[in-house]
């Protein structure tokens, strides 16, 4: 009989969202309530909360991205990672990393795994991912960063030749300049050689795509209004989730999908932790969300003004989602 011992994982996390993550969450909360629409940035729907609502959202019948992207890598998996040539495999919004899990096997079967990062700003799913993922792949260095994508890129810890992920189509979630500027952070941490892999979701029929945000379950509605119980919790603010409507419809001239909280009455809101004291008209809304659809020309365009190309795009047989492969250019 012939064994060998397998080797031990390693476990690390950095984070770099301690004391300073409520002083921006009030900044945040003040500067984007006082825009035109009222605004919240939807990094903060991401608490316990909102992470286990988001993973029962990418389960609904409605909701089509995590299953056409899930379908995608689990075929493909074995070419990205041939043409990635990568030893680690960097995440960025990486949540739970279900669907990481293809690429991660792809790599251990090549005999190439060695590291994986995964980046998020919710530490609850940084720290049970990595717990899960060690235990899965023996020998794995897991290293989390808990941070915000937008402002701790160069804090990742990246090595030499990385597969950078960025999942789930959360690159529809930034306005065009901040992903300009978002796409450009991504370039340097490539190096001369790292590939970048990236999930879009695609133009398409109208309904389809508001029927995904908009799920009979009411699962979309409660995580929309979760980002009113963050901000009741964390700055003392005294929201009534209840007395806001779920609006989601799709901005034809944008090619975005917009999350809204439409106010059911007037709103009289404090919160103390931002200074700040509101009022809402009645059906005033606040934007919670934008989510870009994309055509593959429109992405080959921003990956190209960012210095980067694209080496392999794949799709879903109905062309509903895309997972693409970049190399720097
Ligand atoms: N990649 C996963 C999760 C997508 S949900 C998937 O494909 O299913 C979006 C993820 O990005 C969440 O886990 C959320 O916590 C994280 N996130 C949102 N804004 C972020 C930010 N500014 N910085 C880091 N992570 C962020
Ligand atoms: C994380 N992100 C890509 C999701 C999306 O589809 O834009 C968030 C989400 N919002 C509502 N449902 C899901």
């Amino acid at each position: 009989m012939t064994g060998e011992t397998l080797a031990e994982s390693t476990i690390e996390i950095d984070s770099y969202l301690d004391g300073s993550a409520l002083d921006s969450m009030a900044d945040d909360v003040r500067e984007g309530l006082s825009r035109e629409p009222k605004e919240l940035p939807p990094k903060y729907f991401y608490d316990e909360r909102g992470s286990e609502l988001f993973d029962r959202i990418t389960e609904l019948p409605e909701y089509y991205p995590t299953r056409c992207e899930r379908a995608i890598l689990n075929r493909r998996a074995p070419v990205i990672v041939d043409l990635a040539e990568a030893t680690e495999l960097v995440e960025l919004g990486s949540g739970s990393a279900s669907k990481t899990r293809a690429l991660l096997f792809a790599m251990a079967g090549s005999g190439t795994l060695e590291r994986y990062l995964p980046m998020d700003v919710s530490e609850s799913v940084v720290e049970r991912s990595a717990e899960e993922l060690a235990e899965i792949y023996p020998g794995l260095q897991v290293h989390g960063v808990v941070g915000d994508f937008e402002q701790h890129m160069d804090l990742v810890p990246v090595g030499r030749r990385p597969l950078v992920a960025f999942l789930g189509g959360t690159i529809g979630n930034f306005y065009p300049d901040a992903r300009a500027s978002f796409l450009a952070d991504v370039r340097a941490l490539l190096g001369s050689d790292g590939r970048f892999l990236v999930g879009t979701d695609l133009v398409k029929d109208i309904p389809t795509v508001e029927a995904a945000y908009n799920d009979s379950a009411g699962v979309t509605a409660e995580f929309n209004r979760n980002v009113l119980h963050a901000i009741n919790r964390e700055l003392d603010a005294d929201f009534d989730p209840e007395a806001f409507e779920h609006v989601a419809f799709f901005d034809r001239e944008q090619s975005w999908i917009e999350m809204r909280l439409r106010a059911l009455g007037e709103q009289r809101v404090s919160i103390p932790g931002a200074e700040l004291e509101l009022t809402l008209a009645d059906g005033e809304e606040i934007r919670t969300e934008i989510s870009t659809k994309f055509t593959q020309e429109r992405l080959a365009g921003e990956l190209s003004r960012a210095g980067m190309q694209i080496e392999a795009f794949f799709t879903d047989p109905d062309s509903l989602f895309a997972v693409t492969l970049a190399a720097p250019a």
